[in-house]
């Protein structure tokens, strides 16, 4: 069942920004994957965000300076010829019914429906993302229409990106869009206990990638909504390690950073446990400055706090924390500045989650970085990496750990969503301990 009520809500707000713009949308295109097999489909964000519809092949057009049809639907037409590969297409009529559209048109009428659109708007703007194709065809509508109407001192004045308005937007999330985002955390989070209790030694990567995977898709995901990084031993050091092929030898630690898309909604979570159920003391050292720099952070997370102000608390504890087990030298202050830290702490302290893993939404406005608000989702996800190549102290070379949930700002702090997950070195043992 499509909601309709909150797609509409959203075109409301959409209009408002809009002025007299007219949006002129198409749906993600497909993908080849081999000869004539494509990937998965999955829709694109923004479309999905303002219109409910998931099937390839379609577009849409919202023009507040059509009072008929303000919200035009372009879906591929019924053909049983076709149908009985790729299964039964709603009529027009029925595409108006289930996705609240004023019309429902054939795809083939689109560039000329988006002319007309043009001729009467200020703006035209467009997801202007991946298909190049489609930001071409813009550009030259745009075009086309300007040289049309130059007599009469009409015509768009430009092609902007959709996500000027709509990343804002969705930066803020629902009601919906938090029960669809804890479904997808509460599914990630089943399978990574899963795949604590499920590791041995001896098993390889991809078993473990196996259970976590399996539990997406069985607990109703659609699957990962990411590629899965599940690194044993020293690829656990790797920050995009997704090939997932070796085996686990005793004594490694496994990071496994994998999680469920729900209902077109991501969640994002890594842990990082001993693979035979006990942390050496190196381990234990290196996991306990994550650990503690995560929960800090965690702790901070609330409405009026800076997204820069998380990463420089993220930053000092790991910092502090480095130097005090010997893995850094010199002050704090000294490390901060000449980035020496970045030898094992190389990326940022989380991103956005939402439609997208990592969610559009600006992270800085006018050069200041973006205040905190109720409804905001992010991940908060301090590592460190000592590869076996690095200058380390001995013990510490071969370990990488990081630490990931996905946390809700409300109203008077956060929820962490995948708290579910264990990430107390106790807990992690107690969990994975055989009886
Ligand atoms: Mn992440």
């Amino acid at each position: 069942m499509v909601h309709t009520n909150i797609y509409k809500t959203r075109r409301e707000k959409l209009i408002k920004a809009l002025g007299r713009g007219v949006v002129i949308l198409k749906g993600a295109p497909e993908q080849i994957r081999t000869n004539d097999t494509e990937y998965p489909y999955r829709q694109d964000s923004d479309f999905f965000y303002l219109t409910g519809y998931s099937d390839p092949g379609a577009a849409c057009i919202i023009n507040p300076n059509d009072s008929d049809h303000p919200f035009t639907l372009f879906v591929l037409p019924q053909d049983p010829k076709k149908e009985v590969w790729t299964g039964w297409r709603l009529s027009f009529d029925e595409t108006v019914k289930v996705y609240g559209a004023d019309q429902a048109l054939d795809i083939a009428s689109f560039e000329t429906e988006s002319l007309a659109a043009m001729k009467s708007a200020a703006k035209v703007y467009s997801n202007l993302n991946h298909d190049r194709d489609h930001q071409h065809k813009m550009l030259d509508l745009v075009g086309q229409v300007r040289k049309e109407v130059q007599r009469s001192g009409g015509g768009p004045e430009g092609l902007e990106s959709i996500g000027s308005i709509v990343h804002g937007m969705r930066l803020v999330k629902d009601e919906r869009e938090i029960e669809l985002m804890q479904k997808a955390a509460d599914i990630s989070a089943e399978a990574h206990i899963k795949a604590m209790k499920a590791c041995q030694p001896g098993m390889t990567e991809f078993q473990i990638q196996a259970v976590l995977e399996s539990h997406f898709v069985y607990a109703g995901g659609s699957g990962p909504a990411y590629t899965s990084i599940v690194g044993a031993g020293d690829n656990a050091t790797v920050l995009h390690y997704v090939k997932n092929r070796d085996t686990i030898a005793d004594g490694d630690l496994l990071l496994v950073d994998a999680a469920a898309e729900f209902e077109m909604y991501a969640s994002d979570i890594t842990r990082t446990f001993p693979a035979n159920g006990n942390f050496s003391d190196a381990q234990k050292a290196i996991y306990g400055v994550v650990l503690k720099a995560q929960k800090a952070v965690v702790e901070a997370s609330k409405p009026g706090v800076s997204f820069q102000e998380l990463h420089d608390l993220d930053l000092r504890l790991l910092v502090e924390g480095m130097l005090e087990i010997g893995l850094l030298t010199g002050t704090a202050d000294e490390v901060i500045k000449n980035e020496t830290y970045t030898d094992y702490f190389m990326h940022k302290t989380g991103h956005w989650l939402g439609l997208d893993v990592h969610d559009m939404g600006k992270y800085m406005v006018d050069g200041d970085s973006i205040i905190l608000e109720p409804g905001m989702v992010f991940t908060v996800e301090p590592g460190i990496y000592v590869n076996s190549k690095s200058k380390a102290p001995e013990k510490y070379r071969g370990i990488g750990i990081r630490i990931e949930d996905d946390i809700l700002i409300t109203a008077t702090g956060n929820k962490n969503m995948t708290a579910a997950v264990p990430k107390e070195i106790m807990e992690i043992e107690a969990l994975m301990a055989r009886v």
